[in-house]
């Protein structure tokens, strides 16, 4: 859905006090303490307005400590952990601590090396640094739908072999800095691959969106030069400033994203500040493109040549 938003149209439609922080996608949400013990109503309008906004910002939620974080989103369905990196001792929470690799500086949508990824992330902002350290997202829903006829057509007959092989280190200028080798060598210490159509149909909405990020390492049937060339058109419409809303977090913000319409990106422009956030994903299913196919894991070993 790509209309410019307006507070009043929306806070009329789910009963909640929703504010839209930008044209295209982000909302936030006053006056709501979450918990696992929401009443039916209200939860049922949340959701409602995560897939219109497709992002949701709550502020001040001191009162949610790792249970309550994950009482909350138990609302939503299954938690999982990452599959590759450790959840916080006795929890379903994935830290991102700046000081052991934590820093997610490149536009992703969580977790698409697997083939049912996550539907759902929750985002509590935990410990700040002084300045810096926003966040952006991306709306992938808006970014298909301002494609022209061709481009559209070209996306929804394209695939992505995606995997969890993506070196988040890659493009840092000290690339050892701040625990960011040891970080990628847990991320990737077991190869996970899938298969997405580059446009799914969400479950939810019936809205096309795009399946695309870091973890895609080309297009099926297309050689690199071409893909990254495929790649570029594509993301760029995602990323498109219009197409994105940035979050400035104070400490008990928390976000919630609807990861079958989103991409994000974490800035790191904060130095050696300490910047801790927990994160937990609910359940997805595999996405189904725009002729019905649905999503297929890569077995291992593969040392693709698609
Ligand atoms: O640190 C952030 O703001 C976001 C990190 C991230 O990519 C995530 O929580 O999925
Ligand atoms: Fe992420």
């Amino acid at each position: 859905m790509s209309a410019v938003l307006t507070p009043s149209t929306t806070a009329t439609t789910t009963g909640l006090d929703i504010a839209p922080v930008s044209g295209r996608i982000g909302a936030e949400v006053r006056g709501l303490r979450l918990s696992g013990a929401l009443p039916a109503a209200t939860f049922t309008a949340i959701k409602q307005a995560l897939y219109r906004h497709k992002l949701l910002f709550f502020r001040g939620q001191q009162q949610l400590d790792d249970a309550g974080q994950q009482a909350f989103g138990r609302l939503f369905g299954e938690l999982v952990d990452h599959p590759t990196v450790p959840s916080k001792d006795g929890t379903q929470i994935l830290e991102l601590d700046s000081n052991h690799g934590g820093r997610a500086n490149s536009w992703h949508t969580d977790v698409t090396f697997e083939v049912a990824y996550p539907q759902v992330s929750i985002l509590r902002a935990v410990t700040l640094p002084p300045y810096g350290g926003d966040t952006v997202w991306a709306n992938t829903a808006a970014a298909y739908d301002e494609l022209t006829p061709a481009l559209k057509a070209l996306a929804e007959n394209l695939w992505a072999l995606h995997g969890n092989d993506y070196d988040y280190a890659a493009t840092r200028v000290t690339p050892d800095a701040h625990g960011a080798k040891r970080y990628q060598e847990v991320f990737t210490r077991r190869l996970i691959q899938a298969e997405h159509p580059l446009v799914r149909v969400h479950p939810e909405t019936g809205e096309r969106t795009l399946v695309s990020g870091h973890f895609i390492k080309n297009f099926i049937g297309y050689n690199t030069q071409d893909s990254d060339h495929l790649f570029a058109i594509f993301q760029n419409h995602i990323t498109r400033l219009e197409n994105t809303v940035r979050w400035r977090w104070a400490e008990g913000d928390v976000a919630i994203w609807d990861n079958r319409a989103t991409q994000h990106y974490a800035i790191n422009d904060y130095g050696d500040a300490h910047r801790v956030m927990r994160r937990i994903t609910v359940s997805g299913d595999a996405p189904v493109a725009v002729d019905g196919q649905r999503s297929r894991a890569r077995p291992n070993p593969a040392r693709s040549t698609a």
